[in-house]
């Protein structure tokens, strides 16, 4: 039986007791037999959560890019190991074999070196989906030097507030981008960002749509010279196994954005054991996950985990919809892709143009389907099995999330029976537990309850950048001794996990998490605009969408509310970038309020959701007039 690897129900619940009996002994086994190690570790395991303190594998010495580049060369060299689909159908797809990646990456690594960035250095790095953003991830990892990636969607105010929080000294960008038929000015974007970040001393710009932008002199560089004049020689940086690897932000339900923190020895290791099984990938497979590797799902799995396990992993730049909405059919008949990896919402919005698309491609190559980012309802999980897996390959709907690493319930394809909407049973090694409102754990099936972790997995993030009392706050208050995962869970009567969704102010709009406080915030910045309160609501495509209820300040004038609704939203779009978007705004009177000021965002979710019968007592509010009013004017 190999531990790695697992093909049967039986073999699963083996595997995972022997994890879970001795977690050390474990975790041992899979790193040694399965990575390259400068030096093995002293200990595999220490922890506490109520620091939280969590080290694996301390002592070890490695590189990761040895991992998931070098040691492949002697076997897998002209192995495809990127496989690269332009915005453009009609561009040709690249083929960057192990051979070229280790190429790339060290010359990539020794540009960064030469422009003065050592290890422990942050460097951000705002690209589109282009080879050089997966490159340049993997030479930061090369040289020691930590990443932190902001994905291209976000603006200048989102860009310039991490490149901040983190005290980036570089930033890798582009001249633009391509999105489907439009170019976005990317290197504007920067150019912005910047005025407010005094210490950034380089940006290093790749050339992808050819305009025609401002190079900063003493600042800006084009990369291609550099990296023609670069050495293809790079001496991999030993690092230590609790390093950090890289910083990736994500929305917090209040104040500035969370710089989780990964760190290089067990987040390798669980990346790569959950990529083998999850997907079942065998030598010859053509892996598709169509996240951008701005998000975490990119990094995990579509650079490290296949790459650790030396796969071929398709990266692809442009949208669902263009030129139309076969295009991921396209491409799955194109590469005969064989793992195909994507969100609910791709999926709604593909489904939405019914099968006529679908039917045009051949799609007899896919063998496993997944499915990440939010929960998938009922009807996009039986449009998914029916027309694309055509009820021959199991749909892996995988829950997990930025601070969690890698996948954290998942079936695992031909192994575990799937269930529509269900993420179906805990991976090796993760002890989930229910909690319910008084703390307690809720023991057996059939509860319901909110989702922590009971036990240390290998990738879960060691802190919050800057900020580790946050951290602890955060995850490791509401529940003693627990991470709590900020999710809402239940257990059927064999086992199986669904989640239920965010039992916080955080809001997942198209696979995105939003916090709802900074988009306030932004709101508010309105002059116009006295108080504002966003909640989310169900959306056919987009899972949930965001509804604001603003009042506005009693200035004695009469505004336009549409020319107001506009305003608003452009502000968001300035601070967050257009994904913050409001959907509805509702011009209220007041906004529902508890005696000591907190803003009753339950009530403003019920309005939202029409779903008006039973609003609770709303006697005990400061002023309960508002509600009746906010419900009379519902959008
Ligand atoms: C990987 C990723 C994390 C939040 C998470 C949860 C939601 C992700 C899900 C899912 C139901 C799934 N989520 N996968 N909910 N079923 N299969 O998405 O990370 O962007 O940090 O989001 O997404 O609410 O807490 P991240």
């Amino acid at each position: 039986m190999s531990n790695y690897h697992i093909k049967h129900l039986e073999e699963y619940y083996q595997v995972y007791r022997k994890s879970l009996r001795n977690p050390e002994a474990f975790w041992e086994e899979i790193a040694e037999e399965h990575f390259l190690w400068r030096k093995k570790w002293d200990r595999v395991l220490s922890w506490d959560f109520s620091k939280p303190e969590i080290k694996w594998f301390e002592g070890a010495q490695l590189n990761i890019t040895e991992n998931c580049i070098d040691r492949h060369l002697t076997t897998r060299g002209e192995k495809t190991a990127i496989l690269f689909e332009p915005n453009d159908p009609n561009d040709p797809a690249e083929h960057i074999t192990y051979n070229d990646l280790y190429a790339r990456v060290n010359k990539f690594a020794n540009v960064l070196k030469a422009q003065g960035i050592k290890k422990g250095d942050r460097v951000c790095i705002y690209l589109p989906m282009i080879p050089e953003l997966a490159i340049s991830v993997l030479a930061c990892a090369r040289i020691g030097a930590i990443h932190s990636v902001v994905f291209a969607g976000f603006s200048s105010t989102a860009l310039s507030t991490r490149i901040n929080d983190s005290d980036c000294k570089m930033v890798l960008t582009s001249d633009g981008s391509y999105r489907g038929s439009k170019t976005i000015d990317l290197k504007g974007i920067v150019d912005e960002a910047l005025e407010s970040c005094p210490d950034v001393h380089t940006v290093l710009v790749a050339k992808r749509i050819h305009s025609d932008i401002n190079m900063k002199s003493g600042r800006d560089q084009w990369l291609q010279p550099l990296l023609d004049n670069a050495s293809v020689d790079c001496e991999a940086e030993i690092m230590q196994a609790e390093d950090p690897l890289f910083i990736l932000y994500t929305s917090g339900s209040t104040g500035k954005p969370k710089g989780m923190v990964h760190t290089t020895a067990g987040y390798m290791v669980y990346t790569a054991y959950t990529f083998k099984n999850v997907f079942q990938y065998k030598e010859d497979d053509v892996y598709w996950c169509t996240a951008d590797i701005g998000w975490i799902t990119g990094h995990s799995y579509i650079v490290y985990g296949p790459l650790a396990n030396g796969a071929t992993t398709v990266m692809f730049e442009g949208v669902p919809s263009y030129p139309d909405f076969g295009r991921f059919w396209d491409i799955v008949q194109k590469h005969k892709v064989n793992q195909f990896y994507t969100a609910p919402t791709a999926i709604r919005a593909l489904a939405k143009q019914g099968t006529e698309l679908v039917e045009k491609y051949d799609l007899s190559s896919l063998k496993v389907l997944g499915s990440v980012g939010e929960p998938i309802n009922e009807e996009a999980w039986h449009w998914y099995n029916d027309n694309i897996g055509k009820k021959q390959s199991p749909i892996v709907d995988t829950w997990w999330q930025t601070e969690t690493g890698g996948i954290m319930v998942s079936p695992i394809p031909f192994v575990t029976p799937t269930k529509p909407t269900y993420a179906t049973l805990p991976f090796i090694g993760i002890q989930p537990a229910l909690m319910d409102e008084n703390g307690q754990e809720l023991k057996g099936n059939q509860v319901e309850g909110r989702l922590c972790i009971k036990f240390p997995w290998p990738s879960i993030a060691r802190t919050i950048w800057g900020n580790h009392e946050r951290y602890k706050e955060t995850y490791f208050s509401a529940y003693e001794n627990k991470y709590f995962t900020g999710d809402g869970a239940l257990r059927d009567e064999v086992g199986y996990y669904r989640i239920t969704g965010r039992v916080d102010d955080v809001i997942i709009v198209s696979g995105h998490n939003l916090g709802t406080a900074p988009i306030e915030d932004a709101v508010n910045e309105h002059p116009a605009v006295a108080e504002s309160a966003i909640v989310g609501f169900p959306h056919d495509v987009k899972g949930s969408a965001l509804y604001g209820y603003v009042t506005l300040k009693d200035t004695g004038e009469s505004r336009n509310h549409d020319n107001l609704r506009k305003e608003i939203n452009q502000i968001i779009t300035e601070h967050i970038g257009p994904i913050a978007k409001l959907d509805k705004i509702q011009f209220t009177s007041g906004l529902p309020k508890t005696r000591s000021g907190k803003i009753m965002r339950r009530i403003l979710r019920k309005i939202a959701h029409k779903d008006t019968s039973n609003l609770g007592d709303t006697s005990t509010l400061l002023n309960p007039e508002v509600v009746q009013d906010i419900m009379d004017n519902v959008l």
